[in-house]
């Protein structure tokens, strides 16, 4: 009975661990008009998954200090310096909306979310912060916009 009980429960850790995602976010130059994008920018997740960003040269992935659920951590990748190069790779374990950046490239709209199971608990915080910021992008405006409509 104990051995039974003890392999139930070593199924069930075993399970939990297959469950965490990684997911892949690419980081791309795009083509005129729609330059330096974030692919794809908006992506769901569950709590414990992880997302990793990798792809053109001379990107990185950055959380925007006041589009993040409370109480999470922000990140800042670093600037990637050949194709195929990992920024960063990011686990997250509190859920909400997370809204980040290529530092180099956030005045050409190259922002993107993070949507962790339920987004509601800072939506409208990271939507407003959001519209505020894309008002001062050079290129790409409304795309944080155009991220948070897709949203459902
Ligand atoms: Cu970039």
């Amino acid at each position: 009975m104990f051995l039974k009980n003890l392999l139930a429960l070593i199924l069930t850790f075993s399970i939990g661990t297959v469950m965490a995602k990684d997911h892949q976010v690419k980081m791309l130059n795009g083509k005129a008009p729609d330059m330096f994008v974030f692919e794809p920018a908006v992506i769901k997740i569950q709590k414990g998954d992880t997302v990793t960003w990798s792809g053109d040269a001379m990107h990185n992935s950055a959380s925007i200090n006041n589009m993040l659920p409370k109480g999470a951590s922000p990140w800042e990748g670093k600037l990637t310096k050949e194709a195929g190069e990992v920024s960063i790779s990011v686990k997250f374990e509190t859920e909400g909306v997370y809204g980040y950046k290529c530092t180099p490239h956030e005045m050409f709209g190259m922002v993107g979310l993070v949507l962790v199971g339920d987004p509601s608990s800072n939506l409208d915080k990271a939507t407003s912060e959001g519209k505020k910021i894309e008002g001062k992008f050079a290129a790409g405006k409304g795309r944080f916009s155009e991220y948070f409509s897709q949203i459902k």
